[in-house]
Order: C-alpha cells, then structure tokens, then sequence
C-alpha cells in the first residue's frame, strides 16, 4: 500500500525539499496551498502534475491554516498516514509588525489540524509532525540548547510556537495521537526566502557584484546562529514519524556562526575580501581587494553593506546553537551539507541569476531585483 501524505506548507522552503522526498519514497503526498493574487508554486512547480492526468501521486488543494472547515474537508478527503505542518507565517521580523495573524496561524493553525485528526477519528491512524524552532529558545538559558533547555520565547512568533508546541505534546498525552515535535534550528538552501538573512547576503551581495544594486542594508549582524541545509532537516522530519514511540528532537549542526561571517563567507564566495569599519549602526563593509571575475561591477573601495537600524528587532535572539545528541543517537541522524557548501550552493545560484539579470538589462529590458528587503 503506498503511504499517503499531507504537507501544509508545501509551496515553502521545507515543503518543496519535503514533497520531492516523500514522492521518491513512493508517497502520494498532497500539499496545501494558498490562494495569492499571483502564482506561489515556484519551489514545487517542477514537480507538478497536470490535473487532467489519472493516478497523480502529488495533488495540491487549495486551503489556509486560518479555516478549520476547510482542513477537516482536505485530511477527511486525503486520509492522511502522515501530517507535517509546515505551514506557518514564519518570518521573525514581520510577526512583530502581524502578531495577531502570526498567532491564529502558527499557534490556533496547529490546533486545528489536531482537531481535524480527533473529529475524523483518525487518532489511531494519522501521524502528526510540528515544525517546531529553536526561536522557542530565544532568550537562551542553556549552551548548547537541547531538549530539555528551558524555552524563553522573544517575538510572536516564537510565542505562537510554544502554543503549538505544548498543544502537540498535549494531544499526544491526553489522546494518544501519535505527534512529534522537530524543534529545528536555522536551515537553508537556494530555496530559502529571500527576506531571511543568509538569502539576503547571497542574492544581495551577487546583485551589487553583477551591477544589479548598490548596497546591502543589514540588521544585527553580531547575531549567532546555528545554520544547516535544509536537505538535511526534510530527512529528519520524516524520521521522526517513523520510530515507534513519538518524541520530540532538537535538530542542528551543533556549530555556529555571526552573520558578520556568512556576510564574509558569500563575500569570498564571489572573489571578495571585505573591510568591516565602524561599530554597531556606523558599521559598513567595503571591497578590500577583487579575485576572478565574479564581480565586473565592482572596485576596491565599494560599500557594499552598511547597518540600518530598521532591521533590528524590539527583542533579538542574540545566540542559537543546538545539541542534536539525541536526534544523532537514537535517529543516526548525520548532517551531510556542510555550510562551506551551503554558501557555495546559495551564491552559485544567485549569481547565476544576478547574471541573466544584467544580461537583460545590458541589451535594454527592464529588470527588477526586488526592492523589499
Ligand atoms: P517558508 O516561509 O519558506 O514557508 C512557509 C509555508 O507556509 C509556505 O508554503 C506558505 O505559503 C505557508 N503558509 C503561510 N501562511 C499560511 C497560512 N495561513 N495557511 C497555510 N499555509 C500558509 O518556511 P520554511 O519552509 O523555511 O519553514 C517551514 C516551517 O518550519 C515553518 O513553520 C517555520 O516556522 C518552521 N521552521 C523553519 C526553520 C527554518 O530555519 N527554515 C527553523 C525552524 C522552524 P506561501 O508560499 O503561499 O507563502
Ligand atoms: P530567524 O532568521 O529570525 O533566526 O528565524 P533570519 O534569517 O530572519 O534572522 C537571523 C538573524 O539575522 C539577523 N539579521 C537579519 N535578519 C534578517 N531577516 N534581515 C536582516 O537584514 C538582518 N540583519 C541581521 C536577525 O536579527 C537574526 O538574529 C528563522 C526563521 O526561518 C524561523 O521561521 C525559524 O523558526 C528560525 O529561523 C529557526
């Protein structure tokens, strides 16, 4: 019998990296998505199936983690062996501008899809993953964070987190649903958003270097965190549907880095050497010296990042770094991307399309890199 899946959150960054997992392993996986004024199935697009064709093993519905009718509709009609809810408003910065929204989604969304599983009478039957973070952390208590660290959440994300981390333990507890918590720390990809840091330096800096933009605006680039390929992590969501006894896993490389050193490290990716000068907000970075010819547009002496206060958050989440023991010892669980490779993976990809970029400009169409940052 092929296992059926349902990811909420499927046109995201873990979705994607999810479903094309799942369907190598012979799942029928069904993805929500949500209605947009424009098409947002970019991350799955190529592995798409025409609906007019019979027996598609990968079908998307239309839904929102806001519409509990909606859910129970779509787990009702899908008879799920396995939820992952990876569907969230997840961006730190904006649940601080939205925290109302950021709550009914992320916290009440995971309650919802709990309930769906109870109303259905599916206790026995479905298996539940809750995209957990290590923002639960946030004002850390312990170094390295582990399973047991005590949580001190710093934004309404990370509140509206625990809600739906303490409500999967719960309904594991109190109906013996079969549901796991992956408390993920930070993880990427040429996939990740672009408005979350480590996209921002690869797709930013490869813009300035290709003569796309002129300079990158950062925040707090003191911050530490402990980053990971999401490749990886897809692995262990899965995993940790498979034991027989669900447990909650904290899932990290268990080594870490400021922002200031991934600015660094995308900067020598593209044959840069940068000069940080200044502190705190009088910060910037210009071109010390060019290698190779990944950046035409640029010359030594060049600001390429200065600090905009804008970015900081009313409360920051100065330092992350995960204790993945467990998920390695009772999983074997290893992560195989180092960040070495992640950058090179990240730039090589930004490059590529910062330079159709300013091949199209060159010869007089017009390009357009995004202006929110
Ligand atoms: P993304 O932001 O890339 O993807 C989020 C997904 O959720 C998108 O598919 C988005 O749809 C969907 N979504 C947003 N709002 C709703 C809604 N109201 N109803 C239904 N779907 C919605 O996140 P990631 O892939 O990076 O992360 C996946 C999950 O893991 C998230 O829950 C995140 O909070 C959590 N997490 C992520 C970590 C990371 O480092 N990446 C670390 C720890 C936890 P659309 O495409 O239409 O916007
Ligand atoms: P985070 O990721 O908040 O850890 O949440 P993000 O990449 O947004 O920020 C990481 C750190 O970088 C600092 N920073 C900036 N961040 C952004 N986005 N833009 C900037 O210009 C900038 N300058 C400095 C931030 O202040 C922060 O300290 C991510 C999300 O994927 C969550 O959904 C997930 O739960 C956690 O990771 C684990």
């Amino acid at each position: 019998m092929q296992k059926v899946a349902l990811i909420t959150g499927v046109t995201g960054q873990d979705g994607s990296y999810l479903a094309e997992f799942l369907l190598a392993k012979g799942y029928i996986v069904h993805g929500l998505k949500r209605r947009a004024s424009s098409l947002n199935t970019e991350r799955v697009d190529h592995i798409y199936q025409d609906p007019h064709i019979d027996n598609r093993n990968f079908v998307l519905h239309y839904g929102d983690l806001s519409d509990s009718s909606n859910l129970i509709r779509i787990v009702q009609q899908t008879q799920p062996d396995e939820i992952y809810n990876l569907g969230a408003q997840s961006h730190v910065a904006v649940s601080f501008e939205s925290p109302e929204y950021t709550a009914d989604v992320d916290a009440l969304g995971t309650l919802r899809i709990l309930e769906a599983i109870r109303i259905l009478g599916l206790e026995k039957k479905t298996r539940f993953y809750q995209a957990s973070t290590s923002e639960l952390y946030g004002l850390v208590q312990e170094i390295p964070q582990k399973e047991t660290t005590p949580f001190y959440p710093r934004s309404p994300y990370a509140v509206a987190k625990m809600y739906a981390y303490w409500i999967t333990v719960n309904y594991r507890e109190a109906y013996g649903i079969y549901a796991c918590n992956g408390i993920l720390f930070n993880h990427e990809s040429e996939r990740r958003g672009e408005t979350f840091v480590t996209r921002k330096i690869t797709r930013g800096l490869s813009n300035i270097a290709q003569g796309l933009d002129q300079c990158l605006y950062m925040g707090n680039i003191d911050a530490l965190r402990d980053w990971g390929h999401a490749k990886d992590y897809v692995r262990m969501q899965w995993m940790m549907l498979q034991q027989n006894q669900p447990e909650d896993f904290v899932i990290a490389t268990g080594v870490q880095y400021s922002v200031r050193e991934f600015i660094q490290k995308s900067a020598t990716q593209l044959g840069l050497t940068l000069e940080f000068i200044g502190e705190g907000a009088s910060e910037y970075a210009q071109v010390a010296s060019i290698e190779g010819d990944k950046a035409p547009a640029l010359k030594v002496g060049d600001v390429v990042v200065r600090i905009d206060p804008r970015y900081y958050r009313p409360t920051e989440v100065e330092t992350l770094l995960g204790d993945p023991t467990k998920a390695k010892a009772k999983l074997g669980w290893i992560p195989e991307i180092t960040l070495d490779q992640m950058v090179e993976e990240m730039v090589a990809n930004d490059l590529d399309q910062a330079r159709q970029s300013a091949l199209l400009k060159e010869h007089g169409y017009k390009v357009s890199v995004g202006l929110e940052r």
